[in-house]
């Protein structure tokens, strides 16, 4: 076998967003494009001769040729063993799962996570560093600047390797482990969980409903909920990893798990429901005809975690993106713990959870972990709720209402204006920041702004600093409305608006969120001039 280096140019558009490099699949397909991002990741990080990588994906269209160039690249370029999910699958966190169970040096995840896949669809990869999580972004900075200066890449003239049964082989010189994807991960999820107790709370008939969405978390779904805990047959749907999701979209939300949605709010609704994405790290909760919105999952999570073997001795703190809601900077303050706000990434909360200053984390965009691993992780926050109703014995729709009543509502809403033109969506923000000024201690209705800026971070650990991660407008009461450009789509852009409330009186907390915050939505709409700006009437997902 021989190690070819080959010529190439540099593309320009390498730069990795909110989470890896996301392209649609025709961009990856094209001459070097993969090979040239995957040089551009080993000239990077410096790996020692014979490290070990992990590497893997959500399944869809584009991972099994990907897995084969990337395994012949890592073996030309000096890697001594990569571990790969059989069939080329890991989900995110068990891929996080891996790398740190197994002290590999990083690992590689192909996987544009929500985003819908097939030949026509996305493709993305990422790297992730050492501690299981996602390259920070002095690693993303660096390889997309050596992207831009590619003169050339490593590759082994070589075979393609069977991914479809466990074992090692030899690729020059460079060993090849295809291991199980669900094992380690499983075997985590037992070791913080009471089993037990969801076993018996399942067994009492309390029924569930998984939607893996024809993406990755089937397995894992399978396997942890209906063979270990027992749930009947069934309990998890479109279990099937498909490459293109079953021509779906796989972001579990109220509008794209639909399917889902219709079985929870309709007849004979199961007592819970939940879905996960692509690549396995969101979630969405659901009660029996009931919604439970991200930001209050994380804060009702930590409110109840000491009933969770895994964390029955407390927690160090909670770390939430910016736009997520202040739900679970209440639960903090009650506990006497810190609360970190970050900028949207998953990214952010690895140096605070490597610190030990954190052990919950969350975002609204549906993401929900701890430090268990270095990502967010869907089926380890299904397993948390489940043990949380297995411990307290109440519907889900119960146990959110007695959180607002002791702490109170974070009313929230989140509007994606999805596939915007880009020049339209930055006049958008460009207007924004230049209207700062102007805005400040307006009276606009019935609120009365207090502040507003540009949000920025600085790391309390490496004391790194990222500005521009989102323009806040707070109000007197507390109300906000945040606006951001999403870092994560291939087509156009995508604006979100975050909205938020705080509605302390539980006579009210039955209150609709759209309603609730339709003031506020105006008042977003008016000083963002969004609709003449943009042409568009309405947002594409309202969450
Ligand atoms: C990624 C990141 C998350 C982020 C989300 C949304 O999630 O890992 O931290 O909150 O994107 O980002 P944006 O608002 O920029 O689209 P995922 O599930 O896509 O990997």
């Amino acid at each position: 076998m021989t190690i070819r280096t080959i010529p190439t140019q540099p593309f320009t558009d390498q730069k990795p967003g909110t989470s890896g490099l996301r392209k649609r699949v025709p961009v990856f397909q094209q001459a070097h494009y993969l090979e040239n991002f995957v040089q551009s990741i080993f000239d990077s990080i410096s790996a020692p001769a014979n490290a070990t990588l992990v590497l893997g994906g959500d399944g869809r269209y584009y991972n099994r040729e990907a897995i084969q160039v990337i395994l012949k690249m890592a073996a030309a370029n000096g890697f001594g063993r990569v571990l790969v999910g059989k069939g080329g699958i890991l989900s995110t966190p068990a891929a996080s799962c891996v790398i740190r169970k197994h002290k590999t040096y990083g690992g590689i995840i192909l996987s544009a996570s929500h985003n819908p896949g097939g030949p026509e669809g996305d493709f993305g990869i990422k790297y992730n560093v050492t501690n299981g999580g996602p390259a920070p972004e002095k690693v993303t900075e660096a390889i997309f600047a050596r992207s831009k200066q590619i003169s050339e890449y490593r590759i082994l003239e070589a075979a393609d390797i069977s991914l479809d049964s466990l074992g090692v082989s030899d690729l020059g010189g460079m060993q090849v482990e295809v291991i199980d994807p669900v094992t380690d991960y499983a075997d985590l999820m037992a070791s913080l969980f009471d089993f037990a107790a969801i076993r018996d709370l399942l067994a009492g008939g309390f029924r569930i409903k998984f939607d893996a969405m024809h993406a990755v978390t089937g397995p894992y779904a399978r396997e942890i909920l209906e063979r270990q805990l027992n749930a009947p047959a069934g309990s998890v749907m479109n279990a099937e990893p498909l490459p293109d999701f079953g021509n779906g979209h796989p972001d579990p939300n109220l509008t794209y798990a639909h399917e889902l949605v219709d079985i929870v709010y309709g007849e004979n609704a199961p007592d819970f429901g939940a879905a996960s994405d692509g690549d396995g790290d969101r979630n969405m909760i659901l009660g029996k005809g009931f919604f439970v919105t991200p930001s209050d999952s994380l804060a009702i999570l930590a409110a109840n975690a000491t009933l969770v073997p895994g964390y029955k001795n407390g927690l160090a703190g909670i770390a939430r993106s910016m736009p997520t809601s202040a739900a679970a900077d209440r639960v903090a303050q009650a506990l006497g713990i810190p609360c970190y706000e970050t900028p949207t990434g998953w990214k952010f909360f690895g140096n605070l959870m490597d610190a030990g200053k954190v052990t919950l984390c969350g975002e609204e965009s549906f993401g929900t972990g701890s430090d268990h691993v270095r990502e967010k992780d869907g089926l380890w926050a299904v397993l948390f709720w489940l043990n949380i109703l297995a411990a307290r014995k109440q519907s889900v729709e119960a146990i959110v209402y007695e959180h607002w009543a002791k702490y109170g509502r974070n009313v929230y809403s989140r509007h994606d204006y999805e596939g915007l033109p880009t020049d339209a969506a930055n006049g958008v923000m460009k207007h924004l920041h230049g209207s700062f000024a102007n805005l400040q201690g307006q009276t606009l209705g019935n609120y009365k702004v207090l502040f507003c800026d540009d949000f920025s971070y600085i790391d309390p650990v490496d004391g790194s600093i990222s500005t521009g991660q989102g323009v806040r407008i707070g109000f007197t009461d507390g109300s906000r409305i945040v606006f951001r450009l999403s870092g994560t789509g291939t087509e156009g852009a995508t604006l979100r608006i975050y909205l938020e409330a705080f509605e302390p009186d539980v006579a009210k907390h039955p209150l609709d969120a759209q309603a609730a915050l339709s003031e506020l939505i105006g008042i977003a709409l008016q000083i963002s001039e969004l609709r003449t700006r943009t042409g568009r009437e309405q947002p594409t997902v309202i969450t």
